[in-house]
């Protein structure tokens, strides 16, 4: 009998369609098969290249009781290692971000290099081999700028998803970019009810009017609004019109089929219209940032990427939206949003940090609340596992990722 055993049985209760057994949910077995299992086995998104944008810069990021340390090398290599002293174990970081030349535990300072190294370590026996004491590497993918981590020990393949994804944001750059605001937001919910709610605008009309003003709703079922008129138009309508911009966007060669969670994969990648002729994500529809980070101009369209199990980006032509998601407990998740403009552009001159963050952040908001009332009516009696409405099959995609990789994890741990 393992550990997780009653897990399994109710990952054995998934129905296609539906949503999860309660103790999935609330659960805090599950918490600790979630931090401790599943979510140790897949690719997690930390952060982008701008966060760790010069050698010596680190992010932690942090699952359960584990912790990472991201921090670029003085080759320029990005770089993951458990943050953990190969001498008695004391962490090493603290600070969730910050700038070193080189890692030093504060216990008894054993000294590190960027790349992991041990450099130094006082009064060791003459048979100690420093070589053998260097930091536990993690496996570390930079995708296109986006760096996925995982703390598995073969971890699954990425190569698919690095070839649909990094190819389409490399005209955003991400080196040229920095963080401009980062929010973090933790939401009293499971993490798998605000990655749900992520997944749908099913709640879009009535809970997000700021979003409402630029996102299209396409995508999760919805026509495209138009100015004056109501949200929802006709499918055929909303078709040519896509039709219509794919043309362009394909003689300035920057369109690619939309990119749907492939068979065994993780990840989504669309190019979509925004709204009302908005061409960037903000309150107004103008750009936020003045320093335009996309090669043609002020574009009426944007690029997102979501991807299983814990993250979704927006390229805008002005600037980039990146949120990163981890537990912390049964009914405690992590948001971190980060907003990222170009390098060269002056705060208070070329971006207001507030208009820049205005429309995710109510949103963030307002999804909060959402999840957190999902999560408050699955802990009563009375719920059971509920149908998925067709503008929720993004929503059944997650869920079924969920169930399938943790039917694999629990396996591998049997085995
Ligand atoms: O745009 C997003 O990332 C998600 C998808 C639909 C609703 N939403 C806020
Ligand atoms: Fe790090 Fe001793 S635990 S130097
Ligand atoms: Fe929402």
């Amino acid at each position: 009998m393992t550990r997780f055993a009653a897990i399994a049985d109710l990952l054995k209760q998934d129905r296609p369609g539906f949503s999860l057994p309660q103790q999935l949910y609330v659960g805090e077995d599950a918490y600790h098969f979630d931090a401790e299992v599943m979510l140790k086995s897949v690719w997690l998104y930390a952060c982008t290249v701008a966060h760790v944008k010069n050698p010596g810069d680190f992010y932690l990021f942090e699952l359960g009781e584990t912790s990472a340390i991201i921090v670029r090398g003085r080759d320029g290599e990005v770089r993951a290692f458990h943050n953990t002293c190969t001498h008695r174990g004391a962490k090493l970081c603290d600070a969730r971000t910050g700038h070193v030349p080189r890692i030093m535990c504060p216990y008894h300072q054993w000294t590190f290099g960027l790349d992991g190294k041990l450099l130094a370590a006082r009064n060791m026996p003459p048979e100690f081999e420093k070589s053998a004491y260097g930091l536990r590497p993690l496996a570390l993918e930079n995708v296109g700028g986006l760096i996925f981590v995982c703390f598995a020990e073969n971890p699954p393949p990425i190569d698919r998803a690095k070839a649909d994804i990094a190819e389409q944001i490399a005209l955003y750059d991400l080196g040229r970019l920095k963080v401009a605001v980062q929010d973090d937001l933790i939401e009293p919910a499971n993490w798998k009810l605000v990655m749900e709610n992520n997944r749908e605008c099913y709640h879009c009309d009535v809970s997000h009017p700021e979003l409402l003003k630029s996102l299209s709703t396409y995508g999760f079922g919805k026509g495209l609004p138009e100015d004056g008129e109501a949200d929802v138009v006709d499918d055929a309508k909303f078709d040519a019109m896509l039709e219509e911009q794919r043309q362009r966007w394909e003689e300035l060669g920057f369109y690619r089929d939309l990119v749907e969670f492939p068979d065994g994969w993780w990840h989504r990648v669309a190019r979509l219209p925004l709204a009302h002729g908005a061409v960037s994500q903000t309150l107004d529809g103008k750009v936020a940032s003045q320093k335009l980070i996309w090669p043609h101009g002020e574009e009426p369209t944007s690029l997102s990427i979501w991807t299983q199990p814990n993250s979704w980006h927006h390229f805008c032509c002005d600037h980039v939206v990146t949120f990163s998601l981890v537990p912390l407990g049964p009914d405690k998740t992590l948001l971190r949003t980060s907003w990222l403009v170009h390098e060269d552009a002056v705060e208070g001159v070329d971006y207001d940090a507030d208009n820049l963050a205005a429309v995710w952040r109510a949103t963030n908001k307002q999804d909060s609340k959402l999840a957190s009332l999902n999560h408050a009516g699955i802990r009563g009696d009375g719920y059971r596992q509920g149908m998925y409405s067709v503008e929720e099959k993004l929503v059944d995609a997650f869920k079924t990722f969920y169930v399938e990789r943790g039917v694999a994890a629990l396996a591998a741990q049997g085995a």
